[in-house]
Parts: structure tokens; sequence; C-alpha cells
């Protein structure tokens, strides 16, 4: 990219001049998703993670009004720590860049400059989707159109069980968002393995998921490409629905509306539960980033 304001990192730039496979990251989970000091643990762990299967991480963020595909170590330690960086979706890149702010870059945000920058598997926690009262307060996350738009294979754990999830499940129907279950045809609800809604089609290997993508690229029905990949070890349920109904209620208690619903429930679930949602939540990140991993490495293999 030419552009004053979009700079790629030389791993990266490396990676995508010479066809390595490369996974985005996004950087909203590290500035608004998890707890200092783990959040920039769990940031330098899963780019690690992602080498060490063979791909490079690209992590996305605004720094200063510069759009960065791709870290260095300084700049995690900035995404993590600074006090100064907004949440930022796709609508917001244009007026942080204009700015010189910085921000963090939701599933939206970080899947348009990966596309923008010619990756295609992303990794994340867990998807945006339709929050409960969506049907007065209209709010549903900008991930679904986002990924209606975008040629991009996302690897989630489902959608946050503080969602609607039937209604998101419907309206990824509607935006013809493809959902593929790996290894499972519940889909999952984040801190939960299973959602209690089934999906049709189940997947079982990071080759079965690049061989969709082929023929996603073939048939030109690439918008995105949910993989949902459950937790291995989820939360003891009754906690969870005690923490989420309290969560909620707080929420709303508290006047929490729009873009800082999904910061605040993920903040009471970590603090709510004494930790054991965060281990759950990094537990998610990681396993999603070694699948994405897997998946850009086979889909080398297999022609686009
Ligand atoms: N998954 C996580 N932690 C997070 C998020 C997802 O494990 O913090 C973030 C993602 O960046 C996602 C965003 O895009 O929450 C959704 O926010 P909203 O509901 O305001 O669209
Ligand atoms: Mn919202």
């Amino acid at each position: 990219m030419s552009q004053l304001n979009f700079h790629t990192s030389p791993e990266v730039a490396e990676a995508l001049k010479s066809g390595k496979p490369i996974v985005a990251l996004e950087s909203t989970i590290i500035s608004h998703g998890l707890p200092r000091p783990s959040n920039l643990t769990v940031a330098r762990e899963v780019e690690e993670i992602v080498r060490s299967r063979g791909a490079v991480p690209a992590t996305i963020a605004i720094l200063d009004g510069i759009v960065h595909i791709g870290l260095t170590d300084d700049q995690l330690v900035d995404i993590a720590n600074r006090d100064d960086i907004a949440k930022a979706s796709s609508r917001d890149l244009a007026i942080i860049a204009a700015s010189g702010k910085s921000a963090a870059t939701t599933v939206a945000a970080t899947a348009h400059l990966a596309v923008l920058a010619g990756i295609h598997v992303f990794a994340t926690g867990g998807l945006g989707g339709v929050h409960r009262g969506a049907n007065e307060t209209f709010d549903e996350s900008a991930d679904l159109t986002a990924l209606s738009q975008l040629d991009i294979t996302i690897v989630c754990a489902g959608v946050k069980s503080i969602l609607d999830v039937a209604a998101t499940l419907e309206r990824l129907e509607t935006l013809a968002i493809g959902v593929v279950g790996f290894k499972t045809t519940a889909f999952p609800g984040f801190y939960l393995t299973d959602s209690g809604f089934t999906i049709e089609h189940q997947v079982n290997s990071a080759e079965d998921i690049a061989a969709v993508i082929a023929q996603r690229v073939a048939l030109k029905t690439n918008n995105g490409l949910v993989v949902a990949n459950p937790v291995a070890k989820e939360m003891d349920r009754a906690r969870h629905d005690a923490i989420l109904k309290s969560g909620l209620e707080g929420a709303e208690k508290a006047g929490i509306h729009g873009k800082y619903v999904t910061p605040f429930l993920l903040e009471h679930f970590h603090t709510a539960s004494e930790g054991e949602s965060l281990k759950v939540n990094i537990d998610i990140i990681k396993s999603n980033s070694a699948l994405a991993a897997d998946i850009a490495v086979a889909s080398l293999k297999t022609a686009r």
C-alpha cells in the first residue's frame, strides 16, 4: 500500500509478497476484551501460536493515525496498556486515521483492513451479533454486515452468550454468511461449548475448511465464512447463567448502551467469576488462533 497512513510490518509484507500463510488478529480483544496485564501476555502468546503452526500473525490496529497490519512488540504494548485506545468499527476507521488518533479494531474493522491488505483468514474470540432486546434497541453488531461483504474466513467460538443467539443465526442466514461447526453441529456459545442451537454443516479438519474456501471462491459466494470452534473446557453453566443475568441487569441499571455493552459485560464476567471466564476466554482465543493458522496453511495447498 502506498498511502502514508497504511503500514504493513516487514514480517507481514514479506509473507504477502512470497505467498506465505497469514492470520489476521484483532486488537479490540486486547484493549477492551481482556484485563491488564493478561491482555498483553495473551496478545504475545497468540502471535507465537500462529507462528509455531507455520503462519504469520498480523495483529491489526490504528496507532496515532496510522493503520498497522502487523504490530511490533512495542506497539502490542501500546494497544494493551495505553489509555487513549478507542474501539473502532469499520465506520470509525477513516475518522480515527484522519484525526491522528489511536484505536483497537473490532471484528468488522479488522476484517475490512485484513482484506484490504490481502489477508483472508482471521481468528477472534467471539463474533459480535444481535443483542438481546434488539427488536427495540436495534443493537446489532456491524460485525455481521461487514462479514456479509468481505472475503474472509473467521474462526470464533460462536457468538457470546450475552447476545440473542437465535436472532444472530437468523441474521447470518439472511446476510448469506456461511457457518460451519468444527467437529460439531452444536453452535457454540463462547464461554459454553453448546449454545443450544444446532447448525447444519460440520467440518472435521483444516483441510475440509480449505476445500470449502476453494469452492466458495470458485462459486463466487466468498463473502464471510464463520468457523465455529467450541472451547475445550466450558465455564460452569450455573455460574455462567447467574453472572449473565446479573450482568444484563447491571448494564441496564448503569445505562450502558451501544459499543460499551460488550466490554461492560465481558468485564463483569471476568470480575464476577473470579477469573474463570477469563481463563476460558484465553483458551478460546488461543485455540481459535491455532485453527486459523492451520486453515491458512491448508488453504495455500488448495488452489484458490
Ligand atoms: N470477542 C472477544 N472479546 C471481544 C470481542 C470479541 O472474545 O472483546 C469484541 C470484538 O472486537 C467484536 C466486538 O468485534 O467485541 C463486538 O462489539 P459490538 O458488540 O459493540 O459490535
Ligand atoms: Mn452494538
